[in-house]
């Protein structure tokens, strides 16, 4: 830690936010998840998720999820002892249950396994089934392109989100994720909602008493509105009118049916107002370049890096640059989390010492 941070002061008596080394935002979710009753197995994939959010800037997906990962917890459809199977399928696919459990320890065991029928087949495709879901899909796709794979992800989520033309939820935020190998450098990686924004966004500019841009929701009678208490109570929209919401629908179908799952619509009946994170299925599929590109893997790595090229020589950024600049930062200088959030996740067990 560098000299002067202010994590290393005498915490102020006033309430001022609270500055975190990564280590301590890792400490306080693992104590917080641990004392709510996940083992350890269980827990670390999700504090390591957590904590990757809040180093990254990403704080939509960081230590502001702890308390709804107690209330999953505590839910009666989570089972905190699931250990995640899998099941070696004929050919290019991976089938991993996780029993109920939050998706990222099935995640992590299955991926040396999506690595491996990838670089025999060129393609290979991950399904997790049952799975309780409310992660950024970023740390996963970037994990595969540091493999030098490419990856795609999605996942549905809950039934919060109206179709184009209608006033009813029924997709979830359904967010896809990307990611390609750039050797020597940053992968290129994208992750977004198809909703206009995530709910977490939503959710987190109610608290700081925000407006929402336009066109993000509607209230409970289906009136266009910008207030986010009402959006949540209400609905939400996809981004980019039909064409978001085919896309949505696309995530629906193939993180869904396709790998034998339920439909944000399926995983909010599940809830049956328990106020869980979504529980669903996961689909992740993984592509080999050196596999799949004919034999002249250099030839066409330069052809991806042109088409970066013509992007930042032109002043546009590529997505997750933003993240890789908070990440380099935020691993020297640490976190700032508003005091009421890390008040109540002292109140939950939270230990920032231990590591
Ligand atoms: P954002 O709109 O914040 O970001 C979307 C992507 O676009 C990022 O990769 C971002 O890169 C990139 N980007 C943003 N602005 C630009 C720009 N000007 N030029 C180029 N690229 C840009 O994402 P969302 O709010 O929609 O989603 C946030 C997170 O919520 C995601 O990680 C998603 O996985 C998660 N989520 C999870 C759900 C679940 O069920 N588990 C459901 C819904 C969302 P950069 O990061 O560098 O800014
Ligand atoms: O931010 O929309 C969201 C979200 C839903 C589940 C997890 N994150």
């Amino acid at each position: 830690m560098p000299k002067g941070h202010p994590v290393t002061e005498d915490m102020p008596a006033d309430n001022a936010d609270v500055w975190l080394s990564l280590n301590e935002v890792g400490s306080l979710a693992l104590s917080v998840l641990r004392k709510a009753g996940l083992p350890e197995a269980h827990a670390r994939p999700v504090a390591q998720s957590i904590t990757d959010c809040e180093r990254d800037g990403r704080k939509s997906h960081g230590l502001l999820r702890l308390p709804g990962c107690v209330m999953t917890i505590e839910s009666p459809n989570f089972r905190p002892d699931a250990e995640p199977r899998i099941h070696e399928m004929d050919g290019a696919i991976v089938r991993v249950d996780a029993g109920f459990g939050y998706s990222l320890p099935a995640f992590e065991q299955a991926l040396p396994h999506l690595e491996r029928k990838t670089r025999a087949f060129g393609v290979a495709v991950l399904a997790i089934n049952n799975c309780f879901h409310f992660s950024a899909l970023w740390p996963e796709v970037e994990r595969i392109a540091r493999l030098g794979l490419a990856g795609l992800a999605m996942t549905p989520s809950h039934s919060w989100v109206a179709p184009f033309g209608g006033t009813r939820p029924v997709l979830g935020t359904n967010p896809l994720a990307f990611g390609w190998p750039r050797p020597g450098q940053d992968p290129y990686v994208f992750d977004f909602a198809t909703s206009a924004m995530a709910r977490g966004d939503i959710a987190m500019a109610g608290r700081n008493g925000e407006t929402l841009p336009e066109g993000c929701g509607l209230d409970a009678e289906g009136r266009s509105t910008t207030d986010p208490k009402a959006v949540l109570a209400g609905a939400m929209l996809t981004f980019g009118g039909h064409k978001g919401t085919a896309l949505s629908t696309m995530i629906e179908l193939l993180a869904g049916p396709l790998i034998g799952d339920l439909t944000s619509r399926g995983s909010m009946e599940f809830d049956a107002g328990a106020q869980a994170a979504p529980c669903h299925g996961e689909l992740v599929i993984a592509f080999d370049p050196d596999r799949l590109g004919g034999g002249d893997a250099e030839t066409n790595r330069q052809r991806a890096e042109a088409l970066f090229a013509e992007f930042t020589d032109q002043g546009a950024r590529l997505p997750s640059q933003h993240r890789y600049l908070a990440r380099a930062a935020n691993e020297k200088a640490g976190v700032l989390v508003p005091r009421d959030l890390f008040d109540r996740i002292v109140e939950l067990g939270g230990d920032r010492t231990a590591f």
